[in-house]
C-alpha cells in the first residue's frame, strides 16, 4: 500500500460510519483513517467519506480534496450548505444494481401477477382465480435510467415485461422505449401500467411524484417508489389510492425516515412499506470503491462515480 500523507476521515450522520472505518484502516494499513472519536487535526483531513454530513460540520477540513458518499445518491452530500468546490463521489456497485432490479422485479410481479388482490383474498378465506395475463401486456415505466435504472430495465426486459423509460437527456437501451425530457414526460406515463421512480433527488426532482404524475398514467396503475423520500407528496399518493388512480404502490423511501407511527401512509389503502432496504450496498464493496477512488486521487486519474453538483446527480 503506498504511503499517503492526507488522512481519511468517515464522519456524518450514519452509524455505519465508525465500522466503515474500522474496516478501510484493516484494508489499507498505514495510512490515517480516523473517524468522529479519532478525528485530530481536521486540517490534514483531505478526505471525507460521509452520510449527510452535519450542517457546519465539514467547515473545518481546510485542505479537504474529496467528499465520498457511502450510498449510491449523493444527494445527501450535495445538500451540505456551503460544500466546498472538491470531488464529490457516490457508490456505484454490481450487486447494488442487482438488487435493486430483484427488488422492482418482486414489485412489478407483485403486482402484475395480483398477489396484492390474492393477499386479500386469503385474508377472507376467499378462493378466488385471479385473471392471469403474459409480462409482455404489462408496461414497466422507470423513471431515471441511470445505473440503477438501466439495470433494472434489463432485468424486467428479460423477464417478459415491456419497458419504458424516461431520462433527463436522449438515450437508448435494447428492448427499452426510450422518453425524455418534460416535453415527453405525459407520453411516457399514458403508456405505463406500474411506474418506477429511481431517480437521483435533485432541485428538479424533489416532490415530482405528485397528483400531476398520478393523474397523467392510466387509471388502476402501480407505483414502486425507490428513489428518495422527497420525490413523493404524501397526501396526493394517499388520494390517489383512495380514489383508485393509483391500485396499489410498493414505497421504500419516505419524506421522513424512520416512517413514525403516527404517519398516515402506514395505513394508506393498498400501500406497502419497506424500511429503505431496495437496495444496500454491503461494506467491502463501499470500502474497497473508497479506498481506490483514494488512491486514484492521490494519482491524479479521474475518479471512479464522480457527480457533477452543478447537475445535482
Ligand atoms: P444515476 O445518476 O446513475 O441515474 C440517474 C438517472 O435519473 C439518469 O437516467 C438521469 O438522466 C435521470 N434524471 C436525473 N434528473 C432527471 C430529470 N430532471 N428528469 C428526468 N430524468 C432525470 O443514479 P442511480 O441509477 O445510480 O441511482 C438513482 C437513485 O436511486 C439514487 O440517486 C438514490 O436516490 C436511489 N437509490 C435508492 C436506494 C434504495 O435502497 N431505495 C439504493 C440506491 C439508490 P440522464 O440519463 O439523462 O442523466
Ligand atoms: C443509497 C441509498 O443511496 O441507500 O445508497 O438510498
Amino acid at each position: 500500500m503506498t504511503a499517503r500523507t492526507g488522512t481519511i476521515a468517515f464522519v456524518g450522520q450514519s452509524r455505519d460510519l465508525p465500522r466503515l472505518a474500522a474496516l478501510a484502516a484493516v484494508r489499507a494499513p498505514g495510512w490515517r483513517i480516523v473517524d468522529a472519536d479519532t478525528l485530530g487535526d481536521p486540517a490534514t483531513v483531505d478526505v471525507v467519506v460521509s452520510w449527510r454530513p452535519a450542517p457546519g460540520s465539514l467547515d473545518p477540513f481546510s485542505n479537504l480534496k474529496l467528499v465520498h458518499s457511502i450510498g449510491a445518491g449523493a444527494d445527501n452530500i450535495l445538500e451540505y450548505a456551503g460544500l466546498p468546490d472538491v470531488h464529490v463521489c457516490r457508490i456505484v456497485d454490481p450487486d447494488l444494481a442487482d438488487s435493486m432490479a430483484q427488488y422492482v422485479l418482486w414489485g412489478a410481479l407483485h403486482f402484475h401477477r395480483q398477489f396484492d388482490a390474492m393477499l386479500r383474498d386469503q385474508a377472507g378465506k376467499t378462493w378466488r382465480r385471479v385473471s392471469q395475463r403474459p409480462a409482455s401486456s404489462c408496461t414497466v415505466g422507470i423513471m431515471g435510467v441511470g445505473v440503477l435504472g438501466a439495470h433494472v430495465a434489463t432485468l424486467l426486459a428479460h423477464a417478459g415485461f415491456r419497458v419504458s423509460g424516461w431520462s433527463r437527456s436522449a438515450k437508448t437501451l435494447p428492448n427499452v422505449a426510450m422518453y425524455h425530457g418534460d416535453a415527453q414526460r405525459d407520453a411516457f406515463l399514458a403508456q405505463v401500467d406500474t411506474l418506477v421512480c429511481l431517480l437521483p433527488l435533485t432541485p428538479d426532482t424533489a416532490g415530482i411524484l405528485d397528483r400531476t404524475v398520478f393523474d397523467a398514467l392510466p387509471h388502476g396503475a402501480t407505483l414502486i417508489h425507490c428513489g428518495r423520500g422527497a420525490h413523493l407528496n404524501a397526501t396526493d399518493i394517499q388520494s390517489a389510492l383512495r380514489s383508485g388512480q393509483l391500485r396499489g404502490a410498493l414505497v421504500d423511501v419516505f419524506p421522513q425516515e424512520p416512517l413514525p407511527a403516527t404517519d398516515p401512509l402506514w395505513d394508506a389503502p393498498n400501500l406497502i412499506v419497506t424500511p429503505h432496504i431496495a437496495a444496500v450496498a454491503d461494506d467491502d464493496a463501499i470500502v474497497g470503491q473508497v479506498l481506490d477512488n483514494v488512491r486514484r486521487l492521490d494519482a491524479g486519474l479521474p475518479l471512479h462515480a464522480a457527480v457533477d453538483p452543478a447537475r445535482g446527480y
